[in-house]
């Protein structure tokens, strides 16, 4: 497909539950209460007050100066009960929208960011391929509502992330340890990408910024840099091949137009051919982090490299590895989208040279060829890190306020790096 090239596209992301605050519909909203189930016993609660306190979010977007901000619709605030349309949270989310244009901030809107309705889980959630079509019709609503004021949207946000955590390490809710059934949710997490890609082309009609495109769409995939713990050793070599395969390569060639085709050794393959993926991505969204080490030796499944620098997370702090995770997925021949890169460091110590170090590498990627259009820092603000609690501080600002306003001195070094190259 050909996208014009608009300006590129500087800023941040989060997501609803992440930073809302008061979202109690939903199953994080009863797994974050299940004891042991996310550190130190945190409960998102009030998270950043982002519900009512999105003024302030888009106003230091502003201040950081970025032209985009990329956010999530919170399906369970939009549909509290199954065909139950609520009008306020309908309207809370017309007005940030409203407020990004005001702003001249591109927003980019992701339907789906690991939450789910308490009552779409009740119904086997993303196990049963017969729930895509509720999925399809919240979509649909989305682009009834605010096609006119958004054209760039993820459907899905990591796929493959929410399969393996909710039903293969049980850290998601519904906790289910079992990795044939990940690799069939997973499965239906891309079909659905195809689904509601479908619904919001019909839907959303209106062109906002006037480049000919009323939607852009995408899938946010977290793609990870595997590498064997023993390079010597043939299996430690075959299982970071193995999951190279699986978690990035599948995941990114059905989310760009190729087949559903997942395997994993031990485990009934998921191959299906899905029409609506054909033509459903107009880009594909990188989320990049880390690299991580895998083998067979060992308790932990994945660690970082030994003596490295590591985030507050125990995540190798490697943001060189952008420039291979951008050359890899430019072999799928889209426009890519970085939609998350970030760190967790709560002292601020690494975050400027990450920062830096990882735009030089996006740098190098675009001047490499691949057709990078937009980069989106995680995040905007410190927020609920999910199993992790609070533990993972990724804020340019912070949630309990160091320096003024709670702004980091790495925000700035954000806000200087992209002054630079606009
Ligand atoms: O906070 C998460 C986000 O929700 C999805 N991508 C990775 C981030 C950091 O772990």
């Amino acid at each position: 497909m050909t996208w014009p090239l608009p300006p590129f596209l500087w800023g941040v992301a989060t997501s609803a539950y992440q930073i809302e605050g008061g979202s109690a519909g939903n199953d994080w909203a009863d797994w974050e209460r299940v004891p042991g189930m996310v550190r130190g016993g945190a409960c998102a609660g009030e998270a950043c007050g982002s519900w009512d306190r999105w003024e302030r979010d888009l106003d230091r977007i502003i201040a950081l100066g970025l032209n985009a901000y990329r956010f999530s619709l919170e399906w369970s605030r939009i549909e509290p009960e199954e065909g139950r349309f609520d009008e306020a949270a309908l309207g809370r989310y017309r007005e940030i929208l409203a407020g990004c244009r005001d702003r001249s901030i591109t927003p980019l809107v992701t339907l789906h960011h690991f939450t789910n309705p308490r009552w779409f889980l009740a119904r086997g959630g993303w196990e049963e391929r017969g729930n895509l079509a509720l999925f399809e019709r919240y979509a649909r609503l989305a682009g009834e509502r605010y096609g006119d004021l958004v054209d760039l949207w993820i459907t899905v946000n990591e796929p493959e992330v929410y399969g393996f955590y909710a039903y293969d390490a049980g850290t998601f809710p519904p906790g289910v340890r079992d990795r044939a059934r990940a690799l069939r949710v997973i499965a239906n997490l891309l079909e659905a990408h195809g689904l509601a890609s479908q619904a919001l082309r019909e839907t959303d009609r209106a062109d906002s910024d006037g480049d000919g495109h009323a939607v852009l769409a995408g899938a946010a995939k977290h793609w990870v840099l595997f590498e064997p713990r023993n390079r010597w050793s043939p299996a430690d070599r075959v299982m970071a091949v193995a999951q190279h395969r699986v978690f990035n390569v599948a995941v990114a060639r059905a989310l760009t137009g190729g087949p559903i085709d997942l395997w994993i050794p031990g485990v009934p393959p998921v191959r299906r051919r899905v029409e609506a993926l054909a033509t459903a991505s107009d880009f594909l969204g990188v989320n990049y982090y880390t690299r991580w080490q895998v083998g067979l030796g060992g308790s932990e499944a994945m660690t970082a490299r030994p003596g490295a620098p590591v985030n507050d997370l125990g995540w190798e702090i490697y943001p060189e590895g952008l420039r291979i995770a951008l050359r890899e997925c430019a072999r799928f021949r889209l426009p890519l989208l970085v939609t998350e890169n970030g760190i967790a460091d709560a002292s601020d110590r690494w975050r400027s040279d990450f920062i830096r170090t990882s735009l030089t590498a996006l740098d190098h990627a675009r001047a490499a060829g691949a057709d990078v259009r937009g980069y989106f820092h995680w995040s905007l603000m410190d927020n609920f890190e999910w199993h992790e609690g609070y533990a993972g501080r990724f804020g340019l600002y912070a949630l309990d306020g160091a320096g003024p306003r709670g702004e980091r001195p790495s925000a700035r070094v954000y806000a200087g790096e992209v002054a630079r190259r606009r």
